[in-house]
């Protein structure tokens, strides 16, 4: 009352009139969440999370919130483009010509250069269904070996990891275990910001029963507050301290015997390695003290069930499948895998990077299967009716090996699928000259223009999340609905369509006979899966909608299976898990007196990677509107620094101009930078690689910071 007699306005909430609520998943992160979009007059209005969800119980986070403003953005992509000659202005053009001109050199650098001549680069943010459809086109028809996705920039790591030590990709686990567990250790991962509905299920579990929380990030992150205990590592050095944990456990007799001996090999080696990781010899590699070290052993070590977790501060490193491993061993010398809260638990990054992996055929063939083997290589030769010596018998470059093959001139024409290397991959003045290389470069993107859109010579508009119909899977192997709300904008077509299209523009058509939709793929997945560890024999979409998703493995008759292992049976031909012996190898570029910072690169809250859907809408963009960097308060004092001077990074890649915030989330001697922005993280980063995952090490580089006046 006082308010309104001072003439002020109380906040009013806009009273949606909503035709319709319709049930899907959320198109933004891995978390999963159940989401409902309101449409009014066929337009999408409102989103609200769905009630009772398994996974989000109704909430959603920012993003999620805004998610129908990335739909009606002013400018999604509505017609093709094609661009006249090699550097002509892209102008708009018909799906009958765009198709034709793409079909055309296609076929064009296929035939002169060779099959692998042409390299496809896809994503994580695709429905199952339209991986499928790209993989039986890309495999079965186009026939280049070359062909990979971001995930490399995000997930193979995990990928890796998982596969050498229990046979095969899959996270173990599910969020359910939080509710379970005794004890929780987060490396690399800023669950606040990234995962916040994970962050929100693991606040709530605390709330219901303590148990402890260890932190393992170099950066004080929302996360790291909430912790027990943090661990600020020096960047890079996780698989050190990993060592050392499992040192511990096993001087201390913390381990689990009889699960270690019925169910891994390689025990004494491993025992063996990490005899010479003492916490004493961790401390003045990893900066933990070694008092810390052992106390956090025994926690972990004590717990009668304990998850770890992780996500892009153990994969994006240059022994990041190795860190995965780490991780790995430590779960498997306690028992800590298959059992209600005992996991090792990748959190995944995209909504569908679960989904490449085990339908697109991106780095093997469909549900898991490799091209290393020639019983798979057959399989699917007769699934699909293609002659099986139209595989290669091993997989071929992965996206950061892509990108250098076209600076050699080995590979000439390009099609990139809803991704956008310009800005995400590392050091991106040279991806620019890469790109400029390409005597054909096609980009399929909802958005219009783009930083790599724009260096295309074919523009091909998609439908996006919630105009088209499919699936995806999370993080815990729940395989989610996302369904058709409104209709794509203009002519754009849903990427399943792009792809049968083109499989037809090519004289391919015969992969996808009929009307090619993704209830057609879906049959085909249920079918090819049956039987394998990602099997969804059982699955049907009414089901989805009905349980708000499903878990796989989940055979016909089954409604999912929440954890995988439970029976202690690994991937491996003889059912055991391995124990790795993992060194350390230091080979990250260093900080020295040119480039005297080492630095971090990640998420805010507001953010989606490239801002292709957040920097469009308002009220994510305002909140987080330049590009920032972290830096001790210290050093900023002595470089005489003032909070919000914009500086300069610089890096021997490359120049960035950033808003300098001192802080103490970060030590001294690093820094922190969000990797949003075209214009900052990735004209400095170098991007070494991991030997096993080819995955970018997007987190430590040197750079030197300079005021700018
Ligand atoms: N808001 C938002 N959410 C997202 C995304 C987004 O763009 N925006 N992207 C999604 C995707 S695809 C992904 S992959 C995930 C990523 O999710 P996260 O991996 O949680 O996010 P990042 O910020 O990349 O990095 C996590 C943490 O790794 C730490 N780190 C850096 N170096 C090291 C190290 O050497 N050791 C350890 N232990 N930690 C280190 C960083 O300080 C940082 O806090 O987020 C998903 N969710
Ligand atoms: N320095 C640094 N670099 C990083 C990282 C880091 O932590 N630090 N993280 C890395 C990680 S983990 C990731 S996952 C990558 C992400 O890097 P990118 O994959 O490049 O990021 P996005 O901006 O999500 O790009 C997705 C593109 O697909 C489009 N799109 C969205 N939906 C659809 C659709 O349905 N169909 C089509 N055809 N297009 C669509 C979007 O408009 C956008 O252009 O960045 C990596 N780069
Ligand atoms: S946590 Fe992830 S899945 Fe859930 S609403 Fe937010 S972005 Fe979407
Ligand atoms: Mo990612």
């Amino acid at each position: 009352m006082l308010l309104r007699e001072k003439g002020s306005k109380p906040i009013a909430i806009p009273r949606k009139e909503i035709d319709r609520w319709i049930y899907t998943t959320c198109g933004y992160c891995s978390t999963g969440c159940g989401i409902e979009v309101g449409v009014k007059d066929g337009r999408a209005v409102s989103v609200r999370g769905t009630a009772d969800h398994p996974v989000n119980r109704g909430k959603l986070c920012l993003k999620g919130i805004h998610e129908f403003e990335a739909i009606n953005a002013p400018d999604r992509a509505g017609h093709p483009m094609i661009r006249d000659g090699a550097d002509g202005p892209l102008r708009r053009a018909s799906w009958d010509e765009a198709l034709a001109r793409t079909a055309g050199e296609f076929k064009r650098i296929q035939e002169r250069y060779g099959r692998d001549a042409l390299a496809v680069v896809s994503t994580g943010q695709i429905y199952t269904e339209e991986f499928y459809t790209l993989g039986k086109l890309v495999r079965g028809g186009l026939g280049t070996n070359n062909y990979d996705g971001n995930t490399t920039l995000c997930m193979a790591s995990a990928v890796s990891g998982y596969k050498r030590s229990f046979g095969s990709d899959g996270p173990p686990g599910c969020y359910d275990d939080f509710d379970r567990t005794e004890c929780l250790i987060a490396f690399g991962s800023n669950l606040s910001e990234c995962h916040p509905v994970l962050y929100y299920r693991l606040k709530t579990a605390l709330e219901r029963r303590r148990f402890p929380v260890i932190v393992v990030d170099p950066r004080v992150t929302m996360l790291a507050q909430l912790a027990d205990i943090h661990l600020p590592i020096r960047p890079g050095t996780d698989v050190v301290l990993l060592n050392a944990l499992a040192n511990v456990i096993l001087a201390e007799g913390m381990e689990d015997q009889a699960f270690a001996l019925a169910h891994t090999t390689g025990f004494e080696d491993f025992a063996r390695t990490v005899s010479r990781f003492t916490p004493e010899y961790a401390e003045g590699i990893t900066g933990i003290p070694a008092g810390r070290i052992r106390e956090v052993a025994r926690i972990y070590g004590r717990a009668g069930a304990a998850m770890a977790i992780w996500t892009m501060g153990i994969n994006q490193s240059t022994h990041g499948s190795d860190g995965v491993a780490a991780i790995n061993n430590l779960a498997l010398i306690t028992g800590n895998v298959g059992k209600p809260g005992g996991s090792s638990l990748s959190i995944t990054g995209q909504c569908n990077a679960m989904g490449t992996r085990e339908f697109s055929s991106a780095s093997g063939l469909p549900g898991y299967r490799q091209l290393e083997n020639p019983a798979h290589r057959s399989e699917i030769a007769r699934f699909w009716g293609v002659d099986e010596t139209f595989f290669p018998e091993k997989r071929g470059l992965a996206m950061t090996d892509i990108f250098p093959a076209v600076e050699r001139g080995e590979i000439k024409g390009m099609w990139v699928i809803a991704t956008n290397p310009m800005t995400s991959m590392p050091d991106t003045d040279r991806v620019r000259e890469i790109l400029g290389k390409l005597e054909f470069l096609v980009v399929q993107d909802v958005y219009f223009p783009g930083e790599t859109a724009a260096l295309a010579h074919v523009f091909l508009p998609a439908a996006m999340w919630a105009e088209k119909t499919g699936t995806f899977t999370n993080t815990e192997r729940r395989v989610g609905l996302v369904r058709k709300a409104v209709e794509p904008p203009g002519e754009a077509k849903s990427d399943l369509d792009i792809f049968a299209a083109l499989a037809r523009a090519m004289g391919l058509g015969r992969l996808f006979p009929g009307e090619w939709t993704a209830e057609k793929a879906f049959d085909e997945i249920r079918e090819v899966s049956r039987g394998r560890l990602c099997d969804y024999s059982g699955i049907t979409y009414e089901e989805l909608a009905a349980r708000g998703g499903i878990q796989w493995p989940s055979p016909s008759g089954s409604h999912g299976t929440p954890r995988l292992y439970a029976d202690g049976l690994f991937q491996h031909a003889d059912g055991k898990a391995r124990l790795i012996p993992l060194e350390f190898v230091d080979d990250n570029e260093r900080p020295d007196e040119s480039y005297p910072f080492l630095l971090n690169t990640g998420r805010v809250i507001e953010h989606w990677h490239t801002r292709t859907k957040t920097g469009r809408i308002g009220n994510l963009d305002k909140f987080s509107p330049v590009l920032y960097v972290e830096m001790n308060g210290r050093d900023a004092a002595r470089l005489g620094i003032e909070a919000m001077e914009t500086v300069r990074l610089i890096s021997r890649r490359g120049e960035a101009e950033a808003v300098c915030l001192p802080t103490e989330r970060v030590g001294p001697g690093s820094v922190f930078t969000p990797f949003h922005f075209a214009w900052g993280a990735n004209k400095l980063s170098l991007g070494l690689l991991d030997p096993h995952s080819r995955q970018p090490a997007f987190k430590q580089c040197a750079v030197r910071i300079e005021k700018t006046r």
